[in-house]
C-alpha cells in the first residue's frame, strides 16, 4: 500500500533490525494512512466505507488497571474510527480499532465482545474500567469494537429494537446484534490490519475474547464462520437467549407463590450459611466453594431457619435495590424460597424448564427487592432482564416493564449449535470458562453446550472419551467461586483467569495446550498469587496442605451439572 518507506517496510518483517527502524506511532497514525488502509472498493460487496469519516489519533502512556480479563499495563496505540453503511439500508455503523505502534504489533487481531444488551464494552482507553480493546493492545494485537449501527458506542441494542413504537421491530438491528456486526467488525478489521502494517503474505493470527453477551457473540461466530478465528475465548455465554432471560424471573415466581418477600439481608444470611457448610467439601477451608456439586448433594436448607442476621442500611446501587438497616432471624419461608430457587425454573407440572444456579451463587440476585421511597421498606421487584425480554422480544412493546407473569419460555431456538466441524477443521481453538458461582447465567448452561458438542460430534465415544477428543480443540473450565464474568464479593479467595488471551496465544502460536487454566488471585488473602483451574469434566479436590488441587473424575459430581429439560418435547442443545 506504499504506507511506509521501503527501509521501514523491511524492518517490520525483520525484528532483529531493532525498534529504531520502525516508523513511530505518530508517523503512521494519520487520517490519510488509515484511509489508504480501508478495504478496496468492491472487496466487500454490499457495504460502502465513508472515507471522509475516518478519524485517527495516537494515545500514548495510557495506564490500564483493575480489569478482570487482562493484567495491568501501559499501552500506546493509534485510536481510529470509521463509518460504513449497507447499501440500500441507510444505516451507519461505526467501527473503532486500536492499532499498536509498528514496533509493538505482533501480527495479531482481536475482536472484542460486549455484555447485557451492549454489543461491545465501550472504547474508554484508561482508568479503572478500560474497554476490552486494551486486552488485545497489551499483546500487540489490533483490537476492534463496533457500535452495531445502534447510534453510539453507549447505545444498547434493546434501545433500538422497538424504538419506532409498539409492534414495530427493527429486524436489521436484530441481525446486526445477533451476528452480522461482529462478523463485519472482524473481516473489515483483518483487512485494515493487513493493509495498515503492509503485511503482504505474513500470517495474521485472529482471536476473539468476550464474556456473557460477549460469550454468546463469540459462539455465534464460531458456529457461522469456521475459519474466521484461530482462537476464541468465550466466557459464561448468554446463549439460549429465550430460556436464559426468562429463567431470570424464576426467583420472582417463587417469592410470589410463597406470599413472602425475604429481605436482601435474610437471603444473604442463607448464602453465608451455605458457604460455611460447604467450604470444606473441596478439601480446603478458604471461604470458596470449589465443589458446589457436593454442596448441592448435602446442604439442608432448613438448617438455616432461626439463624440471626443483621445488616447496615445500603443505598441503591448497580448491584442492589438498597435496603434499610435490618435484623432478624431466617424464616422457614425464606429457607423454602432459597431451596426452590436453587432447584431452577419448573413449569406448572413440575417439569424442568431450565438450569439453576449452583448453591451459594450470589445472594439470590434475581429476587433483589427495591426500596419503597414512601415507606423506606424493601418491596418486591420484578427482575429487569426477565421483564424486558418478555415485553420487548415476546410482546414487541417499546418498554422494559411488565407487571404480570408469563408462564416461562416455550421458544426452543438455541444458540449453542453443537455441530461446529468447520471451526475444528480450520484448526480453531476454543477456551470456554464460566464462574461456578455465577448468579446470572447458570454454569450448567455452559456444561450443556460442551456436552452437546461432545455427543453430536463424537457420537460413538463415552463421555470421558468424547471430552478428551474434544479437548484437543475445545476446552471448558469451571472457575471455583467466581461470579458472573468477575470475581465474587462473597467468595473473595477464589482465583480468576485474567490471562486468557496470553494462554490462547501460546496454544495457537506455540502449540502449548492449556491442561489447566492459568489464573490469579485478584482479591482476598492471596492476592497476586497464581492458581491453576481444572479442565472439565475433572473437578478440583485438595488434600493435606497442598496449594494446588488434584483434578479428579467424579461421575456423581458431573451428573449434578446435567439436566433433563423435560418441559420441552425437543432436544435443547
Ligand atoms: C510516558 O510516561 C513516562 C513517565 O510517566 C515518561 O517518561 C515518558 O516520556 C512518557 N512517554 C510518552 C511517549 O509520552
Ligand atoms: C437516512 O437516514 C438519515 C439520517 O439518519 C435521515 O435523515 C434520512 O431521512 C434517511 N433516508 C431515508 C431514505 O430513510
Ligand atoms: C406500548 O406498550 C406499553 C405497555 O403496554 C404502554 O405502556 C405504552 O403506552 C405503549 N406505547 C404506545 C406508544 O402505544
Ligand atoms: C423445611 O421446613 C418446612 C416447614 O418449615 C417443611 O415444609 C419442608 O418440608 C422442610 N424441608 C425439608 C427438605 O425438610
Ligand atoms: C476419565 O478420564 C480421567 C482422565 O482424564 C480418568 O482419570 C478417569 O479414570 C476416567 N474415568 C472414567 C469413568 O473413564
Ligand atoms: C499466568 O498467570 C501469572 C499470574 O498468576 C502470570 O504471571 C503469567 O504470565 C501467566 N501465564 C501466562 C501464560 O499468561
Ligand atoms: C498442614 O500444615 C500444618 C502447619 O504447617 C501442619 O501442622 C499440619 O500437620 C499439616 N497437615 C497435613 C494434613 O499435612
Ligand atoms: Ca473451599
Amino acid at each position: 500500500m506504499g504506507m511506509f518507506s521501503s527501509t521501514a517496510l523491511m524492518a517490520i518483517g525483520i525484528v532483529s533490525i531493532g525498534a529504531t527502524a520502525y516508523p513511530s506511532l505518530d508517523d503512521v497514525c494519520t487520517t490519510a494512512k488509515v484511509q489508504a488502509a480501508l478495504p478496496a472498493e468492491g472487496l466487500f460487496p454490499g457495504v460502502g466505507f465513508d472515507s471522509a469519516s475516518v478519524t485517527a489519533n495516537s494515545i500514548t502512556n495510557s495506564s490500564i488497571s483493575s480489569a478482570a480479563f487482562f493484567p495491568d499495563g501501559i499501552i500506546d496505540f493509534c485510536n481510529i474510527a470509521v463509518i460504513y453503511s449497507h447499501i440500500g439500508r441507510n444505516d451507519s455503523v461505526t467501527l473503532a480499532y486500536w492499532l499498536p505502534a509498528p514496533s509493538a504489533f505482533q501480527n495479531r487481531f482481536l475482536t472484542t465482545g460486549g455484555g447485557g444488551y451492549a454489543i461491545n464494552s465501550g472504547i474508554t482507553a484508561s482508568g479503572p474500567r478500560p474497554a476490552s480493546l486494551a486486552g488485545g493492545t497489551l499483546y500487540g494485537a489490533v483490537s476492534g469494537a463496533t457500535d452495531g449501527g445502534f447510534g453510539s458506542f453507549s447505545t444498547n441494542f434493546d434501545r433500538v429494537f422497538n424504538a419506532a413504537g409498539n409492534g414495530t421491530s427493527n429486524y436489521e438491528a436484530l441481525f446486526m446484534f445477533g451476528y452480522q456486526a461482529i462478523h463485519e467488525l472482524t473481516v473489515f478489521g483483518q483487512e485494515i490490519t493487513k493493509n495498515f502494517y503492509s503485511m503482504g503474505d505474513q500470517r495474521l493470527y485472529s482471536y476473539y475474547q468476550g464474556c456473557s453477551e460477549g460469550g454468546r457473540e463469540g459462539w455465534n461466530q464460531i458456529q457461522r464462520f469456521g475459519d474466521q478465528f484461530d482462537g476464541a475465548i468465550t466466557g459464561a455465554p448468554a446463549f439460549r437467549f429465550s430460556h436464559q432471560q426468562v429463567q431470570h424471573l424464576w426467583q420472582n415466581v417463587v417469592v410470589k407463590q410463597a406470599g413472602y418477600t425475604p429481605t436482601t439481608c435474610e437471603l444473604a444470611r442463607i448464602t453465608r450459611a451455605m458457604i460455611d457448610a460447604c467450604d470444606h467439601l473441596d478439601g480446603k477451608v478458604d471461604g470458596v466453594i470449589a465443589r458446589s456439586d457436593l454442596c448441592k448433594l448435602t446442604f439442608e436448607y432448613n438448617t438455616t431457619i432461626g439463624l440471626s442476621y443483621s445488616c447496615d442500611a445500603a443505598l441503591p446501587s448497580m448491584l442492589s435495590g438498597g435496603h434499610p438497616a435490618e435484623s432478624g432471624t431466617v424464616t422457614a419461608e425464606a429457607a423454602t424460597i432459597a431451596a426452590r430457587s436453587d432447584g431452577g425454573i419448573k413449569d406448572d407440572e413440575g417439569r424442568q424448564v431450565y438450569f439453576s444456579y449452583q448453591p451459594a451463587a450470589g445472594s439470590y440476585a434475581d429476587a433483589t427487592t427495591s426500596l419503597d421511597p414512601a415507606t423506606g421498606q424493601e418491596v418486591f421487584a420484578v427482575n429487569s432482564f426477565g421483564s424486558e425480554f418478555v415485553t420487548r422480544f415476546l410482546q414487541f412493546k417499546n418498554t422494559n416493564n411488565f407487571d404480570s407473569f408469563a408462564n416461562g419460555g416455550t421458544d426452543t431456538r438455541t444458540l449453542c449449535k453443537p455441530r461446529t466441524p468447520n471451526f475444528r477443521n480450520a484448526g480453531g481453538k476454543i477456551l470456554h470458562f464460566h464462574g461456578e458461582a455465577d448468579d446470572s447465567i447458570p454454569i450448567a448452561s455452559s456444561v450443556r453446550c460442551h456436552d452437546s458438542v461432545c455427543t453430536i460430534m463424537y457420537p460413538e465415544a463415552s463421555y470421558n472419551d468424547s471430552s478428551s477428543s474434544l479437548s484437543e480443540w475445545y476446552k471448558i473450565f469451571v472457575v471455583p467461586g467466581a461470579a458472573h464474568c468477575s470475581i465474587n464479593a462473597g467468595q473473595l479467595n477464589g482465583p480468576f483467569p485474567q490471562t486468557n488471551l496470553a494462554v490462547m496465544i501460546q496454544w495457537v502460536e506455540k502449540g502449548v495446550e492449556p491442561v489447566t487454566l492459568n489464573a490469579t488471585h485478584l482479591a482476598g488473602s492471596h492476592i497476586g498469587d497464581n492458581a491453576q483451574i481444572c479442565a472439565w469434566p475433572l473437578r478440583p479436590q485438595w488434600s493435606g496442605n497442598a496449594t494446588a488441587p488434584s483434578c479428579v473424575y467424579d461421575q456423581a459430581g458431573i451428573d449434578l451439572f446435567t439436566y433433563s429439560l423435560d418441559a420441552f418435547p425437543l432436544p435443547v442443545y
